[in-house]
C-alpha cells in the first residue's frame, strides 16, 4: 500500500505537477483504486443558512460586505427551513448536508442555533458539516458535543499568496481553527480555490500545507473559482482545465485516503472534464442545483452523467477520522 506521509517536500510535489499528463493521472488513478471504489462518488448538498454581509474581504466571495455584488443579505434561517432542505437533499441521495454561514466567526448565541440545526439534521440520519468561519477551542467542543461530523474551513491558497486574496485574517488564523476542529475530534474538511491568479508553485504549496498537517483532512474540496460580478477577481484569466485536473491528481497522490471533492465551478466544466477529474482521483462532489449563492449543475444532469459513467452514489459510511 502507498505510504501515508506528512513530510512532503515542495520539490517532490512540483515534480508530480511536472509529469506528463498521462503519467500523472495513471499514477493518481492507480493510488485511487487501492483505497476507494473508483465507481463510487460521495455526494453532499449545501445550504446557505446565513447569507451575505460578511465582514471579511475575501476577493472571490459574493458575500463579503466589501464586494458590491448585489446579493441580498439574509438572516439565520429558521430551523424548519433547514430541516425541509435537508429532507429534500436526503431524498435525492445526498448522504451529507453542509450548512454554510457568512461569518468571520460565530457568536456563542448564533452557535447555539447552529447546534440545534446540527442535531435536527442528524436526527434525519444524515452526516452533518458546517462552515462558520473561525472557531475557538470551546466552540469546536460544543459542536462535537452536538454530534457534528465535519467542519469545513479552507486554506484556500498558498501561505505566500494568501495576502493577495484576503487581508482581514491570516493563514495562521486558519490553521488555528483547523487545530481546534481536529483536537475536538471532528472530521476536517479543508481545501482551496484554483484560478485566483496563483502560480503552479502556489497550488503546490497549498497541497503541501494540507498534506503536511498532523493528520490529512478527511475531505479536501478543490474549488474552481466561480467568477462573480462586483468581486475583485471577476474577469481574471480562467485556469487551464488540464492544470485543474493535475491539481486533483496531485491531491489524490499526496492524500491517498482522503475524499477529494470536485467542488465549485462545475457549471463551467463539460462532462468530459468532470469524468477526467473522477478518473484522476476526485470521489466526492456537491449535488443539488445550488451551491451557497451560485448555481451548481442540475440534479438530472448529474444523474445522467453518473449513469453514463457507471458511477454510483456512495452510501453513507460510518465516519471515523483517518488514522495515520
Ligand atoms: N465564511 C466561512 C469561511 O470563509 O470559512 C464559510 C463560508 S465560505 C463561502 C466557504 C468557502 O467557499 C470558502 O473558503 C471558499 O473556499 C469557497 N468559495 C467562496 N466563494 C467562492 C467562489 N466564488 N468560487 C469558489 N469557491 C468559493
Ligand atoms: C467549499 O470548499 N466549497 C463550498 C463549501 N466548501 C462551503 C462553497 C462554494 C461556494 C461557491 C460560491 C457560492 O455559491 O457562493
Ligand atoms: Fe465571508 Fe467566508 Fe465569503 Fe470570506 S469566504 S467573505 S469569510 S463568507
Amino acid at each position: 500500500m502507498t505510504q501515508v506521509r506528512n513530510n512532503w517536500q515542495i520539490t517532490e510535489i512540483e515534480d508530480l505537477f511536472n509529469l506528463p499528463f498521462n503519467d500523472l493521472i495513471f499514477e493518481s488513478h492507480s493510488i485511487h483504486r487501492k483505497y476507494f471504489n473508483p465507481n463510487e462518488v460521495q455526494v453532499s448538498t449545501l445550504l446557505s443558512i446565513k447569507t451575505g454581509a460578511c465582514p471579511e474581504d475575501c476577493a472571490y466571495c459574493s458575500q463579503s460586505s466589501r464586494n458590491d455584488t448585489g446579493l441580498e443579505r439574509e438572516r439565520l434561517l429558521p430551523i424548519d427551513e433547514v430541516v425541509e432542505a435537508a429532507l429534500e437533499a436526503k431524498s435525492n441521495g445526498a448522504t451529507r448536508f453542509c450548512m454554510g454561514a457568512a461569518w468571520r466567526n460565530p457568536t456563542d448565541k448564533s452557535l447555539s442555533h447552529v447546534i440545534d440545526m446540527v442535531s435536527a439534521v442528524k436526527d434525519l440520519g444524515m452526516e452533518t458539516c458546517v462552515t462558520l468561519g473561525m472557531l475557538e477551542k470551546d466552540q469546536a467542543k460544543k459542536l462535537k458535543g452536538a454530534g457534528l461530523d465535519y467542519y469545513n474551513h479552507n486554506l484556500d491558497t498558498s501561505p505566500e499568496f494568501y495576502g493577495e486574496v484576503i487581508s482581514t485574517r491570516t493563514y495562521d488564523d486558519r490553521l488555528k481553527t483547523l487545530e481546534h476542529v481536529r483536537d475536538a475530534g471532528i472530521n476536517v474538511c479543508s481545501g482551496g480555490i484554483l484560478g485566483m491568479g496563483e502560480t503552479r508553485h502556489d497550488r503546490a504549496r497549498l497541497l503541501q500545507e494540507l498534506a503536511n498537517l498532523p493528520k490529512h483532512p478527511e475531505s479536501v474540496p478543490i474549488n474552481d473559482l466561480v467568477q462573480i460580478k462586483g468581486t475583485p477577481l471577476d474577469g481574471i484569466d480562467k485556469l487551464d482545465s488540464f492544470e485543474f485536473i493535475r491539481t486533483i491528481a496531485v491531491s489524490r497522490i499526496l492524500m491517498p485516503k482522503s475524499y477529494v471533492r470536485l467542488s465549485a465551478g462545475r457549471t463551467e466544466m463539460n462532462d468530459e472534464m468532470q469524468s477526467l477529474c473522477f478518473f484522476a482521483g476526485a470521489n466526492s462532489m456537491f449535488y443539488g442545483d445550488r451551491l451557497l449563492t451560485t448555481d451548481n449543475p442540475d440534479e438530472n444532469h448529474d444523474q445522467a452523467l453518473f449513469s453514463r459513467l457507471g458511477i454510483q452514489y456512495e452510501k453513507k459510511k460510518v465516519s471515523a477520522p483517518i488514522g495515520i
